[in-house]
């Protein structure tokens, strides 16, 4: 797999591209049943967290088996220790993508499954999700893989077409977890595309490039996975970088210094 001229042209462009179907039925579903056990507590996590709905106690009836309201999963040990999710970050297409986008060397950044729960699935502020990692170069790409259909109604993604060029705006952190948020920078819908996806559909982000995505209102799961891939040449710009920034090798070589 790889993108053609007009998909290459629109990433640098716009700071994104969906690239539709790259994933089969058989890897989505298989993505989606692991997150299912994990959520429903029919599998423990190894390492990586579990962040639920900051407002909400449970899960409104009717909304399936699954036990709790779960926002997100997040850690590199989703894939260091869970297979499936090391197939996903592994994968083929998704990497030759990126591999286009960014030269034949890359480290995995950050692996999450960001899941809106029925009805009570909070939005996601606009940021950039380069504020979250001091980095350079700052231009890792996040892939945005829909498990589930993703529409307007239950969260889909939402982006500021071509504002990857605007540099790294100001953000603040929100109360919970370590969620930031764009202060100063004020984006109404005249500015944003909604990115409706089907299952299997993959969003390549530049990691400038501002983005929300709205709660869910629909009584269904909006589920998707993320994975954020860097430059295995990339440094950490921070001597003491957070906690949270790990780095995971995917393809190609790996360099001394380098993250
Ligand atoms: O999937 C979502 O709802 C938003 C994900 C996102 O933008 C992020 O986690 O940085």
């Amino acid at each position: 797999m790889q993108l053609i001229d007009s998909q290459f042209a629109h990433y640098q462009r716009e700071g994104y591209v969906v690239v539709e179907d790259l994933l089969d039925e058989a890897v989505v579903e298989r993505t989606s049943e692991r997150l299912r056990e994990y959520v429903a507590g029919e599998r423990t996590e190894q390492g990586f967290s579990r962040m639920l709905e900051p407002d909400a106690e449970s899960l409104p009836e009717g909304a399936g088996s699954e036990a709790e309201p779960v926002r997100k999963f997040e850690g590199l040990d989703m894939v260091r220790e869970d297979e499936v999710f090391a197939d996903l970050a592994h994968h083929e297409d998704i990497v030759s993508v990126v591999q286009d986008l960014q030269g034949p060397n890359l480290k995995l950044l950050r692996s999450a499954a960001m899941l809106k729960p029925p009805r009570v699935g909070s939005e996601k502020k606009f940021h950039q999700d380069a504020a979250y990692y001091p980095i350079h170069p700052m231009d890792h790409v996040t892939v945005w893989v829909a498990l589930d259909e993703a529409t307007t109604e239950n969260g889909c993604m939402q982006v500021v077409p071509g504002a990857h060029t605007d540099g790294l705006l100001t953000h603040e952190a929100l109360e919970y977890d370590t969620d930031i948020t764009l202060t100063g920078r004020d984006y109404g819908p005249e500015d944003t595309v909604a990115l409706p996806m089907e299952p299997g559909d993959v969003l390549f982000q530049h990691c400038l490039l501002p983005h929300y995505t709205a709660p869910n209102t629909t009584d269904d799961w909006r589920r998707a996975f993320i994975l954020a891939y860097m430059r295995s040449r990339s440094r950490f710009t921070d001597e003491e970088p957070p906690e949270w920034v790990d780095s995971h090798h995917i393809a190609g070589k790996e360099f001394a210094g380098c993250v």
